[in-house]
């Protein structure tokens, strides 16, 4: 019985353990530079003195994260962000308020090939939160969340056919 010279595999071993650690540096800083992120699902109710902050990422075509998780009566520092290519709104109330505004946007939006909306607006006391982004525009509003169900949609024409329709948890204290 012939035995083969002892072969180190030490290189191997060390080349693996470098590539290993190159490519999960190369991911961890991908990701640190990539969007933003979302809030976590829920922390302490916010207040009038002490509003939650709340992020909301609009993409090409949805929202991030939904469902959003609320508490009814709670006041909420609200960022939305448009990390999409294209403009798109965010529409947080009951669905007159959705109702309202996705008239407005409808009379506001000219005919294709022009089909970008020009800034709408529902009539005074529709209540909700509107805030329409262009692409990689980012914005915060005050607001008290009432005690109803509550929709979140871009009612931008056509974007809930591609999937614009966020959903409204709320959370009970
Ligand atoms: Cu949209």
């Amino acid at each position: 019985m012939t035995q083969s010279p002892p072969v180190s595999r030490l290189p191997v071993v060390f080349l693996a353990v470098f590539m290993a650690v190159a490519i999960g540096l190369v991911l961890y800083f991908a990701s640190a530079n990539s969007v933003p992120v979302a809030s976590p699902p829920i922390g302490s109710p916010g207040t009038s003195a002490a509003p939650r902050p709340v992020t909301v990422i609009m993409r090409d075509y949805h929202f991030d994260p939904t469902p959003l998780h609320l508490y009814g009566g709670e006041t909420i520092a609200l960022t939305v962000v448009n990390a999409g290519m294209v403009e798109h709104e965010l529409v947080l109330g009951d669905a007159a308020v959705q109702s309202a505004w996705a008239q407005a946007d409808l009379a506001a939006t000219p005919a294709a090939p022009f089909a970008t909306a020009p800034p709408a607006s529902a009539p005074p006391g529709t209540g909700g939160v509107r805030v329409l982004l262009q692409s990689g525009g980012q914005a915060t509003v005050i607001y008290t969340v009432p005690n109803e169900k509550l929709l979140l949609l871009c009612n931008l024409p056509g974007h809930q056919e591609r999937g614009m329709i966020g959903e409204v948890v709320l959370e009970v204290r």
